[in-house]
């Protein structure tokens, strides 16, 4: 298969890069500042970045927190489909849902904030959890000419999994780089998120991929 090119209809979809999926966060994902000098060094190479940023109310509806008996890591079924219970993590103007420091925002002309309504939880910066509610992104790169989506951030088997999946069913070339995302994996997740995001065909890749 040829090398991806980075050209003006490619985009880079940096995912959640938040101190509270970084080490000291309360959803900490192993690992997840290591990507940051990655993402600055791939994000200057590219027109066009957007950032997604979780952004929860307090309360919402992801929170173990928030259905009394219920610990994080549980499941709960919710009208849209079977939901992971989370810790309580990227509130709405929180020092938790801010980018990590060490992520370069100059890169970036727009960010998609997710996850932002109480009763519906948000994985894919394209569409919410509904399945039916969209973010607007897909809009933003299709008027922009963007054709290639390149996806790297936080975490490869939940919100990184979901994007690039609705990525691919918008119609974008869809590459994820590996090596810029760390997972969370919980029971098996982030071998069937690959499985997933193989099967709808979207490139599993490294930055040795791209081309020069
Ligand atoms: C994420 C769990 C809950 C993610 C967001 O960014 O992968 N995971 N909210
Ligand atoms: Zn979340």
């Amino acid at each position: 298969m040829s090398k991806p090119v980075i050209d003006a209809r490619t985009a880079l979809i940096v995912i959640d890069v938040q101190n509270d999926f970084c080490p000291g966060g309360s959803l900490a994902v192993a690992g997840g500042d290591e990507i940051a000098p990655l993402v600055n060094e791939l994000g200057r190479r590219f027109a066009t970045v957007v950032l997604t940023q979780d952004w929860h109310p307090a309360g919402h509806s992801s929170f173990a927190s928030s259905h009394p008996g219920k610990v994080p890591f549980e499941t709960i079924a919710m009208p849209y489909g079977t939901q992971v219970l989370w810790p309580e993590h990227c509130v709405q103007g929180s020092a938790g849902a801010a980018f990590h420091s060490g992520l370069d925002l100059s890169i970036a002309q727009a960010v998609i904030r997710k996850g932002c309504r109480r009763e519906v939880d948000s994985y894919s910066g394209f569409v919410e959890a509904d399945r039916t509610t969209p973010t607007g992104l897909a809009g933003y790169l299709k008027e922009r000419g963007i054709a290639r989506v390149v996806v790297a951030g936080l975490a490869t088997d939940f919100c990184v999994n979901w994007t690039a999946q609705d990525a691919a069913r918008h119609g974008f070339e869809t590459i994820v780089i590996e090596e810029a995302c760390r997972a969370i994996d919980l029971d098996g997740s982030l071998d069937r998120a690959w499985a997933e995001m193989t099967a709808l065909g979207v490139r599993r890749a490294g930055l040795a991929d791209l081309a020069d």
